[in-house]
């Protein structure tokens, strides 16, 4: 049992400039390595990934997309951060961060890994595109680049790990911009709505994820983790609460029977602290 954990303190892929970029340190100061450690998982922790080294000194829009420039080289470090720790046989870890992280997290999956599924657990889709983004933050539209649906964007040449959509599902959705329905719906993208949790229970909605992308429980799973799916109630540090979200105990639920399949390979938990 071996983790890699990728600290990556990072707000560039959103507008709220606080916070954001505090939720990994703090999750370090808080004791998560030694947490992982009790548990018996053999612990590699390189330091927080010093991002902001990478912010070009100019970077305007590109359409409009907001920082596209910071945001891929961003997320591009962290790709070969993911891919390296799991070429080391390492569960990798990454804290972040604003959810634009998970460009980068999820290429470097796919690179070791092709065949691997996605579990986005959020209260967003973040699937808009380039085109169908109304804030420009690149928060909302790391899924789109991921299917390849976000068309050629100057500087995003190296997303070219992509995920099929029948390897997708969404757990937690309740505030999802009609763009993106149409696009879940044109594409018939698995997602799993607090509608859905409250029907089926957690329980049987874990179940019916992992069937639809992973039916036989042997295909890698990267299980991406927006705290914002939890409600604001149990986790008030994320910069976009939306009320009516996940108990503490079904956000733990998703991950412990995630981690039970045997096949998770790489989880992202994306925190804010303010
Ligand atoms: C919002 C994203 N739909 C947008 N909101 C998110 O800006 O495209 N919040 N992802 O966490
Ligand atoms: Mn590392
Ligand atoms: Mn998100
Ligand atoms: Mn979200």
């Amino acid at each position: 049992k071996k983790v890699g954990v990728i600290g990556c303190p990072f707000n560039g892929g959103q507008h709220r400039n606080i916070g954001v970029d505090k939720g990994p340190t703090k999750l370090i100061e808080f004791g998560l390595l030694e947490q992982l450690q009790e548990l018996e998982w053999e612990v590699e922790f390189d330091g927080h990934h010093k991002l902001n080294e990478l912010r070009p000194v100019e970077d305007p829009n590109i359409g409009k997309l907001k920082k596209p420039r910071y945001v891929s080289r961003v997320a591009e470090a962290v790709s070969k951060a993911v891919e390296s720790h799991l070429k080391r046989k390492q569960v990798a870890l990454t804290l972040g961060g604003d959810h634009s992280l998970a460009l980068g997290t999820v290429s470097g999956t796919l690179s070791v890994y092709p065949d691997a599924c996605l579990i986005w657990v959020d209260a967003h889709a973040d699937i808009n595109t380039p085109e169908t983004t109304k804030s420009g933050n690149l928060h909302g539209c790391p899924v789109s680049f991921l299917l390849g649906i976000a068309g050629k964007i100057p500087g995003f040449e190296w997303v070219n790990k992509i995920i099929s959509k029948e390897r997708l599902v969404y757990i937690g959705l309740r505030d999802v911009e009609a763009s993106e329905k149409k696009i879940l719906k044109q594409l018939g993208i698995k997602a799993f709505s607090m509608h859905d949790v409250d029907k089926y229970g957690i329980g049987k909605v874990v179940e019916m994820a992992l069937d639809a992308v992973n039916p036989k429980r042997n295909l890698p799973i990267h299980l991406s983790f927006d705290v914002d799916a939890l409600d604001p109630t149990v986790a008030p540090s994320t910069g976009t609460p939306v009320r009516g979200g996940l108990t503490f105990r079904e956000g733990h639920y998703i991950c412990e029977a995630v981690h039970e399949t045997g096949c998770m390979v790489a989880v992202d938990i994306m925190v804010k602290i303010s």
